[in-house]
């Protein structure tokens, strides 16, 4: 039974994306509608979130993060201290492959401006705002293909000590 659930599903997937313009139409039919709602709960199942804290000293709760290829990925920070933003600020910020992150810091150093987030860097996958104590704020993306990813807080002095490692399965 659960077989031909996903047989179902999976076929019903490919025809939605075949005929996706031209069927419109065809949605009132109860059947196809019926279907449909399975297709989208199935995608709000892929959504995996994760919580991870910076206090006061400078730590992650976490040193890694795993997730699989193509996941739908939810990452909230949570600043747990009580230091306001410009003496203990943190972020969380995961880097695309290769990218060395002592020399990402150094650019980061630089973007006081723009939460030290470099501007327009194309050396970031995602990233959260920069908070303080007490605050938090969440980031969504595409988990990318499969590989370990480094993810730091960019604050300056920070990522000596604020960092692990993103993992895609
Ligand atoms: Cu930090």
């Amino acid at each position: 039974m659960k077989t031909l659930k996903h047989v179902m599903i999976a076929f019903f997937s490919l025809m939605m994306l075949a005929s996706c313009a031209k069927n419109e139409k065809e949605k009132t039919e109860n059947k196809t509608s019926k279907k449909k709602v399975v297709a989208v709960e199935k995608k709000v199942d892929k959504i995996k979130s994760f919580v991870i804290t910076g206090n006061d000293v400078m730590k992650f709760n976490r040193t890694e993060i795993k997730v699989k290829s193509g996941q739908k990925v939810k990452i909230t920070l949570k600043h747990v201290g009580q230091l306001p933003v410009n003496a203990m600020g943190h972020n969380f910020v995961i880097l695309k492959k290769g990218v060395d992150m002592a020399g990402f810091a150094a650019k980061a150093m630089a973007a006081k401006d723009n939460q030290y987030i470099p501007v327009g860097s194309k050396d970031i996958i995602a990233h959260t705002k920069l908070i303080g104590g007490g605050e938090s704020d969440s980031v969504e993306f595409d988990a990318p293909e499969k590989g370990t990813y480094q993810f730091l807080c960019s604050f300056p002095g920070h990522y000596g000590m604020m960092k692990g490692e993103f993992i895609v399965e």
